[in-house]
């Protein structure tokens, strides 16, 4: 079994920069119930390239399937494997160099799964990864379906930076995200022409109705305007989208050593309303669009390896 601690630490390895993992004679990923003494993980996970990453465990199942396909490796029975089989806090599928993984709702759930995610990479010895969230989002002015790649991920007064309360004390962490990566998938979405996709900033809201200005949630102390006076504003500082990932993900990506990106399908316009009542196949279609590009992405870097 390869040590939790490879000295690989240079180039596009994922850096996992915690000193005491050294001292570690094993490193038990309890949420993900894989651990350097239980799993060979360089073998299973040493040629992973694309991490997907979204909230839920079903879409993420329906990614890998789609991905699959797409590369021409799709299972003869049409069974994915959950790679985090005995517990079900997380699910986690892999085809070829392409991993998915869901995160659930919100900050404290990803952060979770973000540190054993980075931890399993970097025992693995993976390099040259990227970490890409397929999400969904509230848009800000756009139609829904629209797919937003995230310029910059910004907290709720619109900063690009991410807060972090390590022994009582906030440390605030940058949430700069790969711009050329960005600038790729951009260019995927606009080849593809399938939907929208656009350039925008995205607000990391640490809640879905209080925390995005929604009037329907069972509080709120403020009024329909005081709400749109703040929409406008995020609307003026870039935001094209809010959702509650996109800081705490490009945060410890930046941290990793690991190039990152978001991807998110806005399911409706908060300009006009806060209830997400779009027909469920309309939804699902609108999940497919992050997919659709993050496929059209992996094909276009697989046929541009070979050629190499
Ligand atoms: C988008 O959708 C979820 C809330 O419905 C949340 O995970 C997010 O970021
Ligand atoms: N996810 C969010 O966080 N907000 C929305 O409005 C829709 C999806």
């Amino acid at each position: 079994m390869h040590s939790q601690c490879s000295e690989k630490h240079e180039g596009g390895y994922v850096q996992a920069t915690n000193p005491h993992l050294k001292s570690m004679k094993e490193d038990f990923l309890y949420h993900f119930n894989l651990g350097t003494a239980t799993h060979d993980l360089p073998a299973m996970f040493g040629d992973v390239k694309f991490v997907c990453v979204g909230g839920s465990p079903a879409r993420m199942e329906e990614f890998i399937k789609y991905i699959a396909g797409e590369l021409g490796l799709a299972s003869p029975d049409g069974e994915y494997p959950n790679l985090c089989e005995g517990t079900d806090r997380y699910a986690m599928y892999k085809i070829g160099p392409v991993l998915s993984v869901s995160h659930g709702i919100g900050v404290p759930s990803t952060s979770v799964m973000m540190h054993e995610l980075i931890k399993l990479l970097h025992h693995a010895h993976c390099s040259d990864v990227i970490v890409v969230r397929l999400g969904t989002s509230g848009g800000i002015g756009l139609k829904p379906g629209t797919v937003v790649v995230t310029k910059q991920a910004v907290d709720a007064t619109f900063r690009p930076q991410f807060e972090q309360w390590i022994l009582g004390k906030p440390v605030v962490r940058g949430t700069e995200l790969d711009a050329e990566l960005a600038k790729e998938l951009l260019q995927c979405g606009k080849e593809l022409a399938e939907f929208e996709t656009v350039f925008g900033n995205t607000m990391c809201s640490m809640d879905f109705y209080e925390g995005q200005a929604r009037l329907d949630g069972a509080f709120c102390s403020y009024t329909e305007e005081d709400k749109q006076k703040y929409l406008d504003s995020a609307y003026a500082a870039g935001v094209r989208n809010f959702e509650m990932e996109s800081t705490l993900i490009a945060a410890m990506c930046k941290l990793s050593n690991i190039r990152a990106a978001v991807l998110c399908v806005t399911l409706l316009d908060r300009l006009k309303g806060d209830q997400v009542t779009s027909p469920h196949e309309v939804l699902k279609r609108f999940e497919q669009h992050p997919q659709i590009l993050m496929g059209h992405y992996i094909k276009k870097k697989l046929k541009s390896y070979q050629k190499k």
